[in-house]
């Protein structure tokens, strides 16, 4: 690709940090448009982009800005996705060359991060929750595209399980047929975001960030493409309580049924049912874990960086 082809704008403190092979945490946008309201979205993107520095690295917000692919994003960038709100698009994998043609601002869901991250050369990325098999996929065939990009695309993700509004033994056999490794940070189980046990096994129980960062480096050695999908469960003081949240998810999927809410527009309608359903208590525990995210990819990042030194060229993923 010639230079002038990249499709990327990258800010220019991602931009040095990635040059010098500094620590850098990838970060979606779709949280920030269609998964929280305003001014809580705005308040979040800004406090997650904190603890990223907070803990030793450069955040990189993802989104489409006036058709433009933006690799970390200033104020006013936040600020503009975060009031569109629901008034921009919901970008997934076979979104973006049309949004940059349209010059259209939007939200990358997990599965545009992840592409942009890989075309960026960013190999950790923080997310709240991905996209799975909904339920009543055999009928609807609605799998998330997030579970084809982990299968394509070499990015280890951060994220606290997956919502049970998704069929999570699906999403999981789904993933496991696609050859992404779920690893269990300090657990066994994997979590249902709200709740720290989705009475579901990973494949693999980890227990530190340097030994994610090894695995990144062991998978990258074998010319898998893929990427890895890190669970990090919410914290006890912040989870729900596992059966109340799953009859609100009920109510919740039973309206989207009802009112006929189907494809992309399922998962931002279940969010925002789920919030005035839980009296905003589900935004307190989304905010809480997306947060925890950021500091456990923050640290992987810079175990990644540190390897990546010692190693030197050999050791890049
Ligand atoms: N799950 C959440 N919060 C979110 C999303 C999922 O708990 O904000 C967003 C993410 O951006 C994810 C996208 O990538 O929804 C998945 O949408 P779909 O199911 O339409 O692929
Ligand atoms: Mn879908």
């Amino acid at each position: 690709m010639k230079a002038s082809d990249f499709p990327l704008t990258l800010s220019p403190e991602v931009a040095t940090a990635l040059e010098l092979g500094s620590p850098v945490v990838a970060l979606e946008s779709t949280v920030i448009t269609h998964g929280m309201p305003y001014p809580q979205n705005l308040q979040t993107a800004k406090e997650v982009e904190a603890i990223v520095r907070a803990n030793g690295a450069v955040p990189a917000t993802i989104a489409v800005i006036d058709g433009v692919l933006r690799v970390g994003l200033d104020e006013a960038g936040l600020e503009q996705l975060a009031r569109t709100g629901f008034e921009a698009s919901k970008a997934s994998r076979r979104d973006l060359a049309v949004l940059m043609v349209a010059r259209k601002t939007a939200g990358t869901t997990v599965a545009a991060t992840m592409q942009i991250a890989g075309l960026a050369g960013i190999a950790v990325f923080a997310t709240g929750g991905i996209g799975g098999v909904h339920r009543g996929a055999d009928e609807t065939f609605d799998i998330s595209a997030d579970l084809m990009e982990l299968a394509a695309t070499r990015v280890a993700v951060v994220c606290a399980g997956a919502k049970s509004i998704l069929d999570l033994p699906k999403t999981l056999e789904v993933l496991e047929t696609n050859g992404v490794p779920v690893l269990g940070y300090r657990t066994d189980r994997f979590p249902a975001f709200f709740s720290r046990d989705s009475g579901l096994p990973v494949d693999h129980r980890v227990e530190s960030a340097e030994q994610v960062a090894d695995i990144i480096i062991a998978q990258a050695s074998l010319g898998n493409t893929g990427g890895i999908l890190v669970a990090n469960p919410i914290s006890e003081g912040d989870a729900l309580d596992g059966a109340a949240i799953e009859e609100r998810i009920a109510e919740a999927i039973a309206e989207a049924e009802g009112k006929g809410v189907t494809r992309k527009d399922l998962t931002p309608f279940l969010l925002q049912r789920l919030f005035e359903l839980t009296g905003g208590k589900s935004l307190v525990a989304n905010i809480a874990l997306i947060k925890n995210n950021a500091a456990l990819a923050a640290d992987i990042a810079k175990a990644l960086a540190a390897r990546r030194v010692a190693g030197g060229r050999g050791a890049s993923a």
